[in-house]
């Protein structure tokens, strides 16, 4: 029998030390095998995923496949919360996230969440592809994520199981929200009961009778099923809290200036098809839920809800910073 000899039995070695690295994410990964994973909240169809699997097909085009992208949908590797960890971490390689779950986290989310602050979908687009914008990219890439582009996720308004038409219906009902001090302290000011729950949990709670409603744009309103339990829609329209997408500061670290140009270009077109799908599917949604019997509930004069709003404005927007912010979100044309 021959003996293994020496050198390529070390070789080996390295070898399969190098993959184990590799594996788990400990080394340098070659360019030509790069893979990515990516984390996705809604079904493939939902617009954001829409235009994330735009997104990684532009990527993979302009750069041969070096940049192999995979997005998991549906929440398959885990809730909102946890996926942050992840993207934080490294583990998860780009996202499309809610702005709201970054509240506690990353200051200038607050103003972008803020109650009744847009005019309009216009008027939002035109701040987060602006000044808050900017705000909050540096802000998240100060926790480790790297913003890229910006997603539409239209107004949130309040449904419950119980109709609901001026802020004295509400009194005591618990309705779920976003994990964010925000959140909790906006429904507070409205008089409800907050509950923060994961959004994987609201069906179940809803129809065990844990909590007595949520709030939510039209598409997660329908996707997720929730009108067939809450069968109250009532159009409060209380935030247009945006979305982003974007890419984990490990990973990006190790780019270079044309991959990063790559996937920035690739970005900002997945979000203007993000966006033609969102306002479609907004629509769509609308008329789906209505077809299936929910009680839509106009809210016609939102002052009532407005005036509520204050505490919230002096408690998250009367840092300086934020403060000047939202004063030049409002003089936007
Ligand atoms: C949706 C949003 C999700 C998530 C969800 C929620 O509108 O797209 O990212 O934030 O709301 O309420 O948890």
């Amino acid at each position: 029998m021959t003996p293994t000899p020496r050198r390529p039995r070390r070789a080996l070695f390295a070898a399969v030390a190098a993959a184990a690295l590799g594996v788990l994410g400990l080394g340098a990964t070659p360019a030509a095998a790069q893979e990515w994973r990516g984390w996705n909240i809604h079904a493939a169809d939902y617009p954001n995923g829409i235009g994330m699997d735009a997104f990684t097909r532009l990527v993979a085009e302009r750069t041969n496949n070096r940049i192999r992208m995979r997005t998991f949908h549906s929440a398959q590797l885990g809730q909102q919360d946890e996926a942050i960890q992840q993207m934080r971490l490294g583990t998860i390689d780009f996202a499309n996230f809610n702005l709201s779950p970054f509240n506690n986290l990353a200051p200038s989310t607050n103003v972008v969440t803020l109650p009744f602050l847009f005019r309009n979908v216009a008027h939002m687009q035109a701040a987060i592809d602006g000044p808050a914008g900017e705000a909050i990219a540096r802000d998240l890439e100060g926790i480790g994520i790297i913003a890229l582009s910006w997603y539409d996720a239209g107004a949130r308004s309040i449904y419950t199981t119980r109709p609901v038409r001026t802020p004295a219906d509400l009194r005591g009902m618990k309705i779920r929200v976003q994990t964010s001090d925000l959140w909790i302290d906006l429904m507070r000011a409205l008089g409800a009961n907050p509950t923060p729950l994961p959004f994987g949990e609201v069906f179940t709670s809803l129809q065990s009778g844990v909590i007595d409603g949520a709030e939510n744009n039209w598409p997660s309103y329908e996707s997720t099923r929730h009108f067939e339990v809450a069968r109250f829609y009532s159009t409060t329209e209380h935030s247009n809290v945006p979305e982003v997408l974007a890419v984990s500061r490990q990973r990006w670290q190790r780019l270079n200036e044309a991959d990063r140009a790559i996937l920035r270009d690739a970005a900002r077109e997945s979000a203007a098809i993000q966006r033609r799908s969102w306002a479609e599917r907004e629509t769509v949604s609308r008329q789906r839920v209505v077809a299936a019997g929910v009680t839509v509930i106009e809210i016609a004069d939102r002052t009532p809800w407005s005036a509520l709003m204050e505490p919230v404005y002096a408690k998250y927007a009367a840092d300086a910073r934020l403060a000047a912010l939202v004063r030049q979100i409002r003089a936007m044309p």
